[in-house]
């Protein structure tokens, strides 16, 4: 069977939810194919921060209600460090900008929503996705939907398929310069029914290493701690968790971190990846697809939405004035903010983490660091404008 669209988009994460629905509300269709099902992709456990452009991209396209109303505005993130917890007031250094908790399951419930009442395809469950004609004018995907043969006829491809999915490798490896950083350390994360132990995110260097305290709802809090990498759920009780988190947090202020039932646990790698160039004839590469940042800087899903504004952008001016100049820059500006973000993102990571067989000296020059952040205003305001999202290119 074969269907013919404007925009044929693979992949229903954030990056490809938003392209659709921002495509509709210009008059440009597209369909969506997704490798999992739709419980599957509402239900992973990812992200959890919206930088202050993504809340106010996703209330531009009509889609922030629920998030206003069961989300969390936060004006402030903690540091904590040497036994002292140190506050950096993100609303009052960035003069009024915010962040939002609020998780990327939600943020897809909402799109899926919004796309399917406008009227977009999404095939969920699809398989053997293979991109062809992408040099040409008219490209096409090839998958199978319960073991039938598709094709989707379309003008561009967006592929929105994340760090796993076939689309960057559709661009020839000789076009491809791909940059990689791999962490010697991964995430332990959780989530439990506890009530929340701060009003804002904490995220803890200690000398056992980093933990990130945050929340999910009134209830259920998230919380990670550094581990390594190739460790296994099952070598951790509930009990050693605790009695890790606690001694990795606790102070001379007497906080203490609440506990409750620990009902999912999971380790996540940690990477810094991009890929140079995102595009290639009639293909654009947006979000993890293209790159990927560790966890520490909140900054994947946001970095998505970004990606995504210039190539709707550039795709509406296509079908509006029969120009190809937009597109045919859309990777070098979007790789301006993907670079920033990235570079954030392991200043993080290395500020806050403690890596095995490290030297004295770099661990006093982070001690250092962290000294600075929290008593310079001008640091403190670097990091805090960077945390809450610098604007999307073309944006305020
Ligand atoms: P996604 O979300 O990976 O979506 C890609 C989709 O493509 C589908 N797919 C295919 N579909 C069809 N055919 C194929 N062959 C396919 N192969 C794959 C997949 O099933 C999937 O549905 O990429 P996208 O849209 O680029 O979004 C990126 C974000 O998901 C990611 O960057 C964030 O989750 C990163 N991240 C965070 N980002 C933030 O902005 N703020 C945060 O606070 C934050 N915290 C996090 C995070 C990621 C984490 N993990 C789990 C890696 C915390 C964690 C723990
Ligand atoms: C989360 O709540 O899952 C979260 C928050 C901040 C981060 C990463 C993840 O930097």
């Amino acid at each position: 069977m074969a269907q013919k669209t404007q925009v044929g988009i693979i992949g229903a994460g954030p990056a490809g939810l938003l392209l659709a629905h921002m495509l509709h509300r210009q008059g440009i269709g597209s369909i969506i194919i997704e490798a999992q099902t739709r419980e599957a992709i509402e239900g992973t456990i990812k992200a959890g921060v919206l930088e202050h452009p993504t809340v106010q991209l996703l209330d531009e396209l009509g889609v922030g209600e629920r998030m206003h109303a069961v989300g969390f505005e936060h004006h402030g993130i903690e540091l904590a460090f040497g036994g002292k917890r140190h506050r950096i007031d993100l609303h009052e250094l960035t003069g009024g900008k915010s962040i939002m908790v609020y998780p990327q399951h939600e943020v897809i419930k909402d799109l899926v929503a919004a796309v399917l009442a406008n009227g977009t395809t999404i095939e969920f469950g699809v398989r053997d996705v293979a991109l062809q004609g992408i040099e040409g004018t008219r490209p096409s995907i090839r998958y199978t939907l319960d073991g039938e043969a598709r094709q989707i006829e379309c003008d561009f491809i967006a592929g929105c398929d994340g760090f796993h999915g076939p689309s960057r490798q559709a661009i020839p490896a000789a076009l491809r310069v791909e940059h990689l950083k791999t962490y010697p350390c991964g995430w332990f994360g959780i989530l439990c029914e506890a009530p929340p132990s701060s009003d804002e995110l904490i995220y803890a260097q200690s000398d056992r290493g980093f933990v990130l305290v945050s929340t999910r709802t009134p209830t259920v809090q998230r919380m990670y701690f550094q581990c390594d990498p190739s460790d296994h759920v099952d070598n951790w009780s509930d009990e050693r968790i605790w009695a890790e988190f606690h001694a990795r947090t606790e102070g001379s202020d007497g906080w203490r971190l609440k506990e409750g039932r620990i009902f999912q646990k999971g380790i996540i790698a940690m990477r810094s990846f991009v890929c140079e160039t995102m595009q290639h004839g009639r293909l654009f590469l947006a979000g993890d697809a293209a790159h990927i940042v560790p966890p520490t800087g909140a900054k994947g899903l946001n970095l998505a939405a970004g990606d995504v504004v210039l190539l709707s952008g550039a795709i509406v001016d296509f079908y509006r004035d029969n120009s190809h100049q937009s597109l045919d820059s859309y990777s070098a500006r979007a790789l301006k903010r993907v670079w920033r973000g990235e570079q954030f993102s392991w200043f993080m990571t290395t500020l806050l983490h403690d890596f095995d067989g490290e030297d004295t000296i770099t661990r006093r020059f982070r001690r250092a660091q962290l000294d600075y952040l929290v008593s310079s205003r001008a640091a403190s305001t670097s990091l805090a404008e960077n945390y809450v999202g610098l604007p999307f290119e073309g944006s305020a």
